[in-house]
């Protein structure tokens, strides 16, 4: 998909396309559709990026709270959307045994108590044996410090994510 066929969609379209490019936040998308044309990829992104970034701390957290857990009820139950299936079983999330899953629960817990909000990671730059550790690790961070490491996350996935639509080079992050 090209930049042209981007800047040609109408509201409909273009939040049906880009709708969870922040995971099922598409009021996102509906937003940056006004601010079309797009001169390419890093442009739209950016629109995407600055609307996060305008929100109050509530409304970050609350685009926190749209991710579903990494290998998580959701996940299990089968309600992850088509992009967080992917992502979560490419980092092999959807494979783990018994053990590994409980005990990824119990940080996901741990975390969520402490900070308000669930664990956020780029599942795609990472994977099974990772995640445990990095969880953990940042279970020590400051409050504010660490919404501004979940909101880079979420900003790492919704460019991958950006990247896929637009057949583009997702290397640059
Ligand atoms: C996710 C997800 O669904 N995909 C991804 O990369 N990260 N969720 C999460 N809690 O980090």
């Amino acid at each position: 998909m090209n930049m042209e066929k981007v800047n040609s969609m109408d509201f409909g379209e273009f939040v049906d396309v880009f709708g969870n490019v922040i995971e099922r936040c598409p009021l996102i998308a509906a937003a940056v559709w006004s601010q079309r044309p797009f001169s390419d990829l890093e442009d739209l992104e950016k629109h995407f990026f600055a609307f996060i970034d305008a929100l109050p701390q509530s409304g970050q957290e609350g685009i926190l709270r749209c991710h579903p857990d990494l290998a998580g009820r959701e996940q299990q139950r089968g309600t992850l959307s088509a992009e967080s299936q992917r992502e979560q079983s490419g980092a092999g999330l959807t494979s783990l045994g018994a053990d590994e899953r409980q005990q990824l629960a119990k940080l996901n817990a741990q975390y969520r108590a402490r900070f308000g909000f669930p664990f956020v990671l780029a599942a795609r730059l990472s994977d099974r044996a990772a995640v445990p550790g990095e969880l953990e690790r940042r279970l020590h961070s400051q409050p504010a410090q660490e919404l501004r490491t979940a909101l880079g996350e979420v900003k790492k996935i919704g460019h991958l994510r950006l990247a896929d639509l637009l057949d583009a080079d997702s290397s640059r992050l």
